[in-house]
This record gives C-alpha cells, sequence and structure tokens, in this order.
C-alpha cells in the first residue's frame, strides 16, 4: 500500500480549539469521535494506510494536522502555523514525517499553515491569509523552487485557509466560494465552479483515488459536484466544522513510494 494518511485522534479539549470566523457552539465529543472514525475509515477503504497519532490533551487543535506540514513528492515542509497556541504541534509531525521525507522548516517571523497550501501539479496555490504571512510564502518559495515549483499566491479575506474556500476538482477546475478569496489570478487559465450560495463552507474537499471527498453537510455542493461527473464520497464532520476545520485539514495524505530519502539521491 503506498497511500499514507497521516491522521491524529480528537484531544479530549477538542472543544478548545481556535475560533477565527466561527461563533463558538457546544460540541459534541462522542459524535466528534465517532465522526473521525469514519472519516480515518473512508480513507482506509479508498486505500489509504492510516497512521493514527496519539491524541494530545494540551493541543485542542492538534487532529487537523494538514496545518503542520506540506508534504510534496521530493520533501515535507514542517511550517511554522500562524497562531501560537498551534506551534507545539510541528514537533510530534517532525518525528512521523521525517519517516517518510526529508524535512525543511520554517523559519522565525515567517508563518504558514498548511491549510493554505494546495499542490496542483508542480504549481502550489498558496493563501496569503491571517495564518500565512508573506514570509512564510517565501520561505516556502525557496524551498519548493529547488523542486521544481511554481507559487501562485491567492489573498484569502473571508475564511480561515485557503483551501477552506477553494480546492481542485481536477488540474484544471475548481471549487470556489468567491466571495472569501480573490479568485481573479485564476480565471484565465481554470474553471472556477462556485459553491451554492447557502452552502459557503462546501469548497473544502480531497482528490483522492479519482473521488472527491466531501463533508455530508453540504448536499447542494455534493449535488452540483457529482452533477459535473466527479465520484463523491461523504462523511459528516459537523463537529470539526464547530471548530473551522473541514475534510482537508484532517488529515496529510501523500503517497510513500515518491520521495522518501533515496529520491534525492
Ligand atoms: C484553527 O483555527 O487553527 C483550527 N480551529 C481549525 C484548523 C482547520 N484547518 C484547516 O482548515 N486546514
Amino acid at each position: 500500500m503506498n497511500w499514507i494518511a497521516i491522521t491524529q485522534v480528537p484531544s479530549p479539549r477538542l472543544a478548545e480549539g481556535e475560533l477565527t470566523f466561527v461563533q463558538q457552539s457546544p460540541l459534541n465529543m462522542t459524535e466528534a469521535l465517532k465522526q473521525h472514525i469514519a472519516y480515518c475509515a473512508l480513507l482506509e477503504k479508498l486505500g489509504a494506510q492510516v497512521v493514527r497519532m496519539e491524541a494530545n490533551s494540551e493541543q485542542p487543535d492538534g487532529v487537523f494536522v494538514e496545518d503542520t506540514a506540506v508534504v510534496l513528492d521530493e520533501v515535507a515542509i514542517l511550517t511554522r502555523p500562524g497562531a501560537q497556541s498551534r506551534r507545539a504541534e510541528v514537533e510530534e509531525m517532525r518525528r512521523v514525517l521525517g519517516e517518510y521525507r526529508p524535512l525543511e522548516t520554517i523559519g522565525e517571523g515567517a508563518t504558514l499553515d498548511g491549510g493554505d497550501v494546495l499542490k496542483v501539479g508542480k504549481t502550489l496555490f498558496v493563501g496569503r491569509s491571517g495564518r500565512t504571512n508573506d514570509e512564510g510564502i517565501q520561505a516556502l518559495a525557496k524551498i519548493a523552487s529547488r523542486h521544481g515549483y511554481e507559487m501562485a499566491p491567492i489573498l484569502v479575506t473571508g475564511c480561515l485557509h485557503l483551501k477552506t474556500g477553494m480546492t481542485a476538482l481536477d488540474d484544471h477546475q475548481f471549487l470556489v466560494n468567491p466571495k472569501w478569496l480573490d479568485t481573479s489570478p485564476l480565471a484565465s487559465q481554470f474553471h472556477l465552479v462556485h459553491v451554492p450560495e447557502e452552502e459557503p463552507w462546501g469548497a473544502c474537499t480531497i482528490r483522492f483515488q479519482e473521488r472527491t471527498l466531501m463533508a455530508s453537510e453540504h448536499p447542494r455542493t455534493i449535488h452540483k459536484v457529482s452533477s459535473l461527473g466527479y465520484r463523491v464520497e461523504s462523511t459528516p464532520l459537523s463537529e470539526f466544522a464547530k471548530i473551522e476545520g473541514g475534510v482537508t485539514c484532517l488529515s496529510l495524505l501523500f503517497n510513500s513510494k515518491k520521495g522518501g530519502r533515496d529520491f534525492l539521491r
């Protein structure tokens, strides 16, 4: 099995996670654990080997592993999360990811969250957001350009991360909430599918094994994406949405056969 999905079991303090664009609402921990198990089971069903990091009671947002690293075929870049409360999460990820890829880091002053990085072929779309600053984008560019990646910065104004408001359905077509980010750099080259107005959070999807993974709380978006011919697999994630997480945030998904230390020799 070549596909690895790194996940972390939700912290017992999940309800204390950071909130920026979402109002606090009561979280059902039993339901959150159930949803997390179902999410991992879906990835397993589609052929991923799921690595489950232990829950960390000191890190309420630890379940959102996506933010702590950007995994490319050639290298993994440990981030420096924009929220001070999340910086320590990177240390455990360093240990786990070191098994699969050579590691790079983002230095002091720069901030970068993995949720702001969308890889499409050799292009990295990077959200300039409340969590990722210009220095973070430059630091990522410096590392990624050594491996042939181009950067495409996108201004994110209405949501937490780039991938909250935009993901790729395929290499040419993006699902977006145009109210939350500046899509003008994309318009000439890509086809943009807008989420239905009633489901502003619907744009967060994962492409995996010729499927589109989506949260079941967005039925209109699911219908729209299915009608375009994509094979949608949905799973309930309502409890994670209450602390501003979506389907991408809960895993780091990559192919273990690509990359690794031998790859660079
Ligand atoms: C945070 O504010 O950092 C968490 N409560 C939610 C992070 C969600 N991650 C993501 O969109 N990649």
